[in-house]
């Protein structure tokens, strides 16, 4: 097997969901650090890599994917034997497939958004997407007060997906005190055997 390529931000949760899910199948990778800051994903080299000008981006030998559920996805299909990740059972792959769903949707326009502003300076509606978090969390509070993982009975790659963003919201001004359940989640998530952190920015922290 080739050593992966993974095209990164060290601040990009996108693309930390993927580091952390190489580390957890205990992959080799080589990190290349793309200047989102000087706009080198706008230029034609890394435009051929992923045509939306965004990291992630997972080179793997004569495969070229973007996008970090698409990554996620891919690695979990190609190197995941035991189908432990993404299981097959159609049941389970819809419920996982639901939280990737999440990752992309409200987790995005929520804490993320949030985050863009307090450390990017990104032109969005602040105050917006700290309570599109707050009504995200006080649901995923309730979901997680009967379960340990956010799909199915044993970690999948829904909790990868999901807890980087969750993890640093409150770098976007958005609190997770009021949250026992959304933080136990976190911890089981820390403690998985592979996990690695994301940094973490000292700019805007609420909690
Ligand atoms: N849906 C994409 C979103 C990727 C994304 O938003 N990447 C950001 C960094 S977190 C980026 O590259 N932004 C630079 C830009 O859009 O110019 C994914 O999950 O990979």
């Amino acid at each position: 097997m080739a050593t992966l390529k993974l095209y990164r931000h060290p601040l990009s949760g996108n693309a930390h969901r993927v580091e952390f899910f190489i580390s957890i199948l205990g992959l080799r990778a080589d990190y290349i650090d793309v200047d989102l800051m000087q706009g080198e994903q706008r230029k034609a080299d890394f435009l051929q890599k992923n045509i939306f000008g965004q990291v992630p981006v997972l080179v793997d030998g004569d495969k070229t994917i973007a996008d970090s559920n698409a990554i996620l996805v891919y690695l979990a299909s190609q190197y995941d034997y035991d189908h432990i990740w993404l299981p097959i059972e159609p049941a389970k792959a819809a419920e996982v497939q639901r939280f990737l769903s999440l990752a992309q949707g409200p987790v995005m326009q929520g804490p993320a958004n949030a985050r863009l502003v307090t450390l990017f300076g990104a032109a969005l509606d602040h105050q917006r997407a700290i309570e599109t978090a707050h009504k995200l969390f006080n649901t995923l509070e309730e979901h997680l007060a009967d379960r340990l993982w956010l799909a199915v009975d044993h970690p999948t790659l829904a909790d990868i997906a999901n807890y980087t963003y969750i993890a640093h919201a409150p770098e976007g001004n958005v609190s997770l005190q009021n949250y026992p359940n959304i933080r136990a989640w976190l911890n089981r998530v820390e403690a998985l055997s592979g996990f690695v952190p994301m940094q973490r920015c000292e700019i805007g922290l609420a909690a």
